[in-house]
């Protein structure tokens, strides 16, 4: 069994960009659920034994639908929880993810605006991530749904491992910020994590 992890902060900590009550029906609603789903999904399957959440992840094309979504939303919820800080608790991005995205985008802020693109280019309800590959180049990338670009029904030469993701789905912003998405992602830059941007870029096997 999975179980929820616990959110780092107080739900009101990501004021004013992400309103406490999104916060509180995100996390208690919206996750409860992939992970009561996700579990009740599993359940008598052959990963439902001893296996870890990256190995279903990588091989969700041997699983069905109900696996796929579940264990994505649980998957990347339990991520995104540990890609927020309240902006007081910010660093800037350590060296060696900085050259990382310089040498990708020509600078941080490039990227941000890269980024941002990308997520609006995403119709409908997904993701939007910025993912390391085997050569340890940096690649944005949206997925649908519940996917992620770890999961090995993607193309392999389209996989990556998310270093950075941001949820797009409605049920992410859609209370105090309706239809505007790019004000969202905006607002996403002033509580990004970028430690576990840094931990997972240097040292998360993949
Ligand atoms: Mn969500």
């Amino acid at each position: 069994m999975f179980s929820l992890i616990d959110l780092p902060y107080d739900f009101n900590a990501y004021e004013p960009y992400i309103d406490a009550r999104t916060m509180e029906l995100h996390y208690t609603k919206h996750y409860q659920a992939y992970l009561d789903n996700f579990n009740k999904a599993i359940e008598g399957t052959e990963m439902d034994n001893d296996r870890t959440l990256m190995h279903i992840i990588t091989n969700i094309s041997k699983t069905n639908e109900p696996i796929r979504n579940n264990a994505g939303g649980y998957h990347n919820h339990t991520l995104f929880w540990g890609m927020l800080v309240p902006t007081y608790r910010q660093h800037e991005p350590q060296v060696a993810t900085e050259r990382a995205i310089e040498k990708s985008y020509g600078s941080v802020d490039n990227f941000k605006t890269a980024f941002t693109k990308v997520a609006l280019s995403c119709f409908g309800s997904g993701w939007v991530w910025l993912c390391r590959n085997k050569a340890n180049e940096l690649f944005i990338c949206t997925t649908p749904n519940q996917d992620n670009p770890a999961m090995d029904i993607i193309d392999e030469q389209k996989r990556g491992l998310p270093i950075l993701g941001l949820d797009l789905w409605e049920h992410a912003y859609y209370l105090q910020y309706q239809n505007k998405r790019a004000d969202y992602i905006n607002a996403f830059w002033n509580l990004v994590n970028w430690r576990l941007v840094d931990d997972r870029f240097q040292y998360a096997p993949f």
